[in-house]
């Protein structure tokens, strides 16, 4: 039977960075408040999240990487909203940002999580964020905890693989 390996959702001694974009504060404030309340639920002390604010989307990529190779976060939560009918240049804005984060998660050591709702309307924007359809803060944070684990375990392997960890 072949071995399966997946991350726990515990928050215990974890510390997180928060990268949130101003524009359209009225949804990222909301997805702030899901990420919080999950990372709270699970474990992680309000003293370790830090809450970095950026002006918008654009700005949270090159944010998110000085974060990730800072050395004092074990994860970062990347967190914003680009509205189509807001946004003449939608596209560049929100393919931008979504390339700029996957990018920096590539190259970081630690997980940098994707929490940046991209919708046509403030109404399905507002449903991401905690009215409808969930909220994409919490469900960020979320997956945030269950990599930083698997990225524990993962490393654990390598150890033992190499003889350096226990047997
Ligand atoms: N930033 C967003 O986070 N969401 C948007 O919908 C948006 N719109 O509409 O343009 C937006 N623009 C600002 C952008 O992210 C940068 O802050 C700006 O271009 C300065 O670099």
């Amino acid at each position: 039977m072949a071995r399966v390996h997946e991350g726990k959702l515990d928050g215990k001694g974890l510390k997180a960075a928060l990268v949130v974009s101003r524009f359209n504060s009225f949804i990222t404030s909301k997805l702030l408040e899901g990420a919080a309340d999950c990372l709270l639920r699970h474990g992680v002390k309000d003293e370790d999240m830090d809450v970095f604010m950026v002006p918008g989307a654009w700005e949270i990529p090159a944010t998110a990487a000085g974060l990730a190779g800072s050395g004092g976060f074990d994860l970062v939560i990347c967190l914003g909203a680009v509205i189509r009918g807001e946004t003449p240049h939608f596209d560049q804005v929100a393919g931008e940002t979504a390339r700029g984060i996957g990018r920096v998660g590539m190259e970081a050591k630690v997980p940098v999580i994707y929490g940046i709702v991209t919708a046509d309307t403030v109404e399905q924007a507002v449903d991401r964020a905690g009215a409808k359809g969930g909220n994409r803060g919490f469900d960020a944070a979320m997956t945030g905890l269950e990599m930083v684990s698997l990225y524990r375990k993962i490393a654990g392997l390598g150890k033992q693989a190499s003889g350096k960890g226990k047997p």
